[in-house]
């Protein structure tokens, strides 16, 4: 597919002439000089020196030598794509944004999913917050939704923000351990600072091991500000909810794949989309009227606290469909600048400590990041509307400024660029009346760290309380220091305190005395126990080997095709497998190059081949993980007999075409399931 037309829009369409096409080209030097060898130096005889005016070889060399630049101080791992949002109602009563007001209009976005702590070349499954940032290129400049996959944050105030990252990232005196929280020092910043509690509670469910970018909520975790063209006030939450559901690994398959494919939710989104499996986000919006700021038991300034949805609705405006890869990963993805600051008029910020701290960072970050102020005339970060202030020059400035003017107030030219007023555009911040004493102190309506911690463990079904506690039990496990154990295990007793003595017996530290908190309430919108479960863009590795059944096989895989199921072929050598009627199927995958865990489902065939006990060996292996992952598996008619070897017992899951006439129908019911924990592999 032709993608630069398949997505016609105002920033592909300013992107276009910033795009070269090698292929076919003749060599040059970036001063457009033919070039007549690229592979030889300029010697003074072909064994001797190299010479000084080799300006070929000093170019080339130099431009390679400035390659890199600082990967981000976080989330330096990440993974975009274009695509665009489609409103679905207007937005007029509550915000004056320009792209909010007229249903099915279009705005082309470009989003960024990251993991947090990780360097750039670290797993993409590691147990971690999800950056989920979106660019919208609208016609008023460009609005960032700055998110995560997780509503809440670990800290209040952003002054605290270069500790948390210091006790997180790898341990200064040896570098480890790469892309985990589970060292001594973030559980001690844990234990120390008791405000992150709501958040770790998060961090150590499923939530932090998505299944992919694609299934996974996006949050902007701050109270921001919707403001009409009367100039009126409301407070709002922004929401991605995934149209295919909130799906996650179990822990034990998520370090597998950090081995196996340190690439797999990268992997997982470039195929999606080169195979027009468009993943598909809705925006939602809780709106809070500013009368009612004061009415909850916690304060809406306070990023460590979500809104109940079951209190404040989520409604649903608008869709995001991610639509085309990027051509260029370091040109789009590495220099995309991403600020919560960028806003459009009806947008607008609250006092929110965190927030407040972010708007600085942000442009902060990106100049060293990206070497001087002029990173905004970069192709990915140009806003698709016109451009014109007094800034002028800098490191890499493009622009070329006509006329003598880059002052403002003027006559010369008119006293242009001229601003604007709100009703022509002009970004006018809300007049919000503030008073107080200056002092650096925190609100006593912050204090309550454990009712929310509490209220998210309550709304958790049985398994993700089992993995919430084997989360913890792993990574305090992992801790040296017996004290800072002792100490996290006396924090969370206030969460429950059945979860912190499991924990506590786990990790060879003393049962707590605490109480646990009395809040009894439940948010059913926490719990992926209730999250849309269909079988759609799911995959299916297809264990065979020659001799299979053709009829079967067949109609089995056509009926996971018309379901959206994508399957890939493995077998014990890439190539032909053939049937025992003569057809032939390819296998694209062969045992040794892929692994159980990078697909969701198995389905088991099985077969002959050139050495059976290996094929054998290999089918058990892939039959045992895919079982202990809890993993739905269809089964062949000859596939019975490898099932009969392994470990995997017959019950939830497991769907046989013995006899079953309605085995494909059924096989990928279980599919849209993707785990059934009924198996109770780990007891806790
Ligand atoms: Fe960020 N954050 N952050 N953050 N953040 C950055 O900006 C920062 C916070 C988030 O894909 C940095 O360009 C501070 C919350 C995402 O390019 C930096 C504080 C949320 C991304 C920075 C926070 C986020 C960043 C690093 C506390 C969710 C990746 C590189 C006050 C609402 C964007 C960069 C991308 C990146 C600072 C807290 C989300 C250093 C100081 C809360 C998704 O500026």
């Amino acid at each position: 597919m032709d993608q630069s037309k398949s997505n016609e829009n105002a920033k592909d369409q300013q992107l276009e002439p910033f795009r070269v096409d090698n292929d076919g080209t003749k060599m040059t030097t970036n001063q457009g000089l033919k070039v007549s060898n690229d592979e030889d130096s300029l010697k003074a005889g072909v064994r001797g020196p190299t010479l000084m005016e080799d300006f070929h070889f000093r170019e080339k060399m130099t431009h390679f030598d400035h390659e890199r630049i600082p990967e981000r101080v976080v989330h330096a791992r990440g993974f975009a794509a274009f695509g665009e949002f489609e409103l679905y109602e207007s937005m007029q009563e509550y915000t004056k944004a320009k792209f909010l007001q007229n249903p099915h209009k279009k705005t082309p976005v470009f989003v960024r999913f990251s993991t947090v702590v990780g360097s750039l070349g670290s797993m993409d499954t590691a147990r971690d917050v999800r950056g989920f940032a979106t660019k919208f290129y609208t016609e008023e400049g460009n609005y960032d939704l700055v998110g995560n996959n997780i509503p809440v944050f670990f800290i209040q105030d952003a002054m605290k923000f270069p500790d948390l990252i210091h006790a997180v990232k790898p341990e200064p005196h040896n570098d480890m351990p790469q892309a985990a929280s589970a060292h001594d020092t973030f559980w001690d910043f844990v234990a120390n600072n008791q405000e992150i509690a709501h958040m770790v509670m998060w961090v150590m469910s499923d939530r932090a091991i998505p299944r992919s970018f694609r299934m996974m909520e996006g949050f902007g975790v701050h109270t921001f500000r919707l403001i009409n063209d009367k100039g009126k006030s409301r407070f709002v939450k922004f929401h991605w909810k995934p149209v295919l559901g909130v799906h996650s690994l179990v822990w034990d398959e998520a370090q597998i794949i950090g081995g196996k494919d340190i690439d797999f939710h990268r992997r997982d989104l470039w195929e999606a989309i080169e195979i027009g499996d468009y993943p598909e986000f809705e925006l939602g919006v809780q709106i809070l009227e500013a009368e009612d700021e004061f009415k909850f038991d916690f304060d809406i300034l306070d990023a460590t606290k979500l809104w109940p949805e079951e209190l404040v609705p989520v409604r649903k405006i608008g869709k995001m469909t991610l639509n085309r890869n990027v051509d260029n990963v370091f040109a789009e993805t590495e220099q995309v600048a991403f600020h919560p600051g960028n806003v459009v008029p009806g947008i607008d910020f609250t006092n929110d400590p965190l927030l407040q701290g972010r708007l600085f960072s942000y442009l902060d970050t990106q100049l060293l990041r990206l070497g001087g102020p002029n990173f905004a005339e970069l192709p990915i970060n140009r806003p698709v509307c016109p451009i014109h202030n007094n800034q002028r020059n800098g490191f890499h400035r493009q622009t070329i400024n006509l006329g003598k003017v880059s002052y403002h107030k003027n006559s010369l030219a008119n006293n242009t660029p001229a601003t604007s007023t709100a009703k022509e555009g002009g970004y006018v911040h809300y007049e919000e009346k503030v008073e107080g004493r200056v002092t650096r102190a925190r609100s006593k309506s912050f204090d309550d760290h454990f009712s929310q911690a509490r209220l998210f463990w309550n709304s958790m079904s049985s398994p993700e309380k089992r993995h919430i506690i084997n989360a913890f039990s792993f990574e305090l496990g992992k801790v040296k220091s017996q004290s800072v154990r002792q100490q996290v295990v006396n924090m969370f007793v206030h969460v429950d305190k059945e979860m912190a003595t499991m924990i506590a017996d786990n990790v060879a530290v003393q049962r707590p005395t605490g109480e646990q908190s009395k809040v009894t309430a439940s948010s059913p919108a926490l719990s992926q126990a209730h999250t849309i479960s269909v079988p759609q863009t799911l995959k299916v590795g297809v264990l065979i080997g020659d001799g299979f059944d053709a009829n079967e096989v067949g109609e089995v895989l056509k009926y996971l095709t018309r379901q959206g199921v994508r399957y890939n072929i493995i077998s014990d050598r890439l190539g032909s497998v053939t049937s025992s009627s003569g057809v032939q199927l390819t296998a694209t995958d062969m045992f040794m190059t892929t692994d159980s865990v990078l697909f969701d489902s198995l389905y088991v065939v099985g077969g002959k081949a050139t050495n059976q006990q290996k094929f054998n060996a290999n089918m058990v292996i892939y039959i045992n993980e895919a079982y202990r992952h809890y993993k739905p598996i269809g089964v062949a008619t000859t596939g019975l007999a490898f099932m009969n070897m392994s470990n995997a017992e017959a019950g939830p899951g497991i769907v046989v075409a013995t006899g079953n006439t309605q085995f494909a129908k059924k096989y990928v019911e279980a599919i849209a399931k993707q785990r059934f924990w009924q198996r109770n592999i780990y007891p806790v």
